[in-house]
């Protein structure tokens, strides 16, 4: 007899930060778990799942998840966008949890097997002048991180994207009504990135990758000049340099400079960046498994990119739970082209709702062979740490004209 999704249940918990947490239970009591999470806008997607697409899963035979993406995605004609994309793809992050349970393999086995041992991590640095930078990426390296991602302040600039003041981890989202305001200075920004970076590659050696990210601010003239400064550097990629909507632009700054570049975060399927892929615009694709559809379109995405030679390095921000890191892991094992998990970190309070079987160790992360995805849920953890609204931060030019944060 099939086994059948017999209930469907969205928990919003906010340990540290809001997730949003998707739990299916099969007709044999097979429970599988989906990360939900959309920064700023969670309930969107839990009222998405539990409004919308839970009531129409319920009879449904959990082991065909292809067609059950296929009714999700084409099913409901407005297709598309980061909240329907995350709920199909917490649903599919849960029913591969399903599967591989009710099989007793672990998730990697059911994509095809390891194609490597261990998956490269990269984790976030941040100092707001040159000294407090290096210290940060001096700590990370001492914690076996092999690739680190470097922010740094402005000058000018009280509050930059992803540095914080102080020995606090950075979390961009801010708890409250309505986004806080920072003020951005491209001029300021441009005139700080080469003397910080190059200072950086300086101190820590040849041998220590770097990543920065760029959060989408400059144009792609300004982008062709930064990334062309940075060469020096030897950055393993720039990111975000422009809007990740301007496609086409980044031919002008591809042609400016060798340093490898990297986008996708916030794409949510293959249809908003396989031209990205196809001319070849960047040499990594960033998609986050949960906000792109699920392991069944992140493969689709990573196939389409190994024919040109783009490579894998998902999202894994704080705002990505433990459930995506841990999925995003099982398709790195058995991802040819999969080159390097982000795993920015948790809060204190992260552990007690979410158990994760992925491991780190000497600068490389393993998705563990538990059955399934490896994580578990603690529903009465999660019950003790109540959604707070919370939102992104927005940013506006020193006159006052709207940024892309
Ligand atoms: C990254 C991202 C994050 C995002 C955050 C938004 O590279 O990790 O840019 O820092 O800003 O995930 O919620
Ligand atoms: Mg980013």
């Amino acid at each position: 007899m099939s086994q059948l999704i017999d209930a469907v249940d969205v928990i919003v918990t906010s340990p540290s930060r809001n997730y949003v947490v998707l739990k299916i239970t099969t007709s044999d009591g097979v429970v599988g778990w989906g990360d939900a999470t959309l920064n700023g806008r969670e309930l969107a997607v839990a009222s998405y799942l539990r409004d919308h697409v839970g009531p129409t899963l319920v009879g449904k035979a959990a082991d065909r998840i292809e067609d059950i993406w296929q009714y999700l995605y084409r099913g409901v004609y407005w297709r598309r966008g980061p909240v329907t994309m995350a709920a199909i793809g917490a649903v599919d992050l849960a029913l591969w949890d399903i599967l591989g349970k009710t099989l007793g393999v672990p998730v990697h086995r059911l994509l095809g097997g390891a194609v490597r041992d261990r998956i490269l991590s990269y984790t976030h640095a941040t100092g707001w002048d040159l000294p407090e930078l290096i210290d940060s990426v001096e700590a990370r390296r001492d914690q076996g991180f092999r690739a680190v991602r470097a922010q740094f302040g402005v000058p000018g600039l009280d509050k930059v994207y992803g540095v914080t003041r102080g020995a606090a981890s950075y979390e961009p989202a801010g708890r409250g009504v309505g986004p806080a305001e920072e003020t951005w200075d491209t001029p300021a920004y441009l005139r700080q990135a080469p003397t910080i970076l190059t200072g950086l590659r300086e101190h820590v050696g040849p041998d220590l990758h770097l990543l920065h990210d760029a959060h989408h601010r400059l144009n792609p003239t300004e982008a062709g000049r930064l990334a062309r400064s940075l060469e020096p550097v030897d950055l393993y990629w720039l990111e975000d340099v422009i809007p990740a909507e301007n496609q086409h632009l980044l031919r002008a700054v591809r042609d400016k400079t060798t340093t490898p570049l990297a986008i996708g975060e916030v794409f949510n399927t293959i249809w908003d960046c396989h031209e990205l892929i196809s001319e070849r615009l960047v040499d990594y694709i960033r998609t986050a498994v949960s906000h792109v559809g699920g392991i069944s379109h992140l493969r689709k995405i990573l196939a389409f990119a190994e024919v040109y030679q783009v490579k894998g390095g998902p999202h894994g921000p704080s705002d990505v739970s433990p459930i995506s890191i841990a999925a995003s892991l099982h398709v790195g094992l058995a991802t040819t082209n999969f080159a390097i998990q982000e795993l920015m970190g948790y809060g204190p309070l992260v552990s007690e709702v979410f158990q994760a079987s992925y491991r780190f160790d000497d600068g490389y992360l393993h998705p563990g062979d538990a059955p399934g995805l490896g994580v578990t849920v603690d529903e009465q953890a999660a019950a003790r740490f109540p959604y707070e609204q919370a939102y992104l931060p927005i940013a506006r030019d020193r006159d006052g004209t709207m940024k892309d944060w």
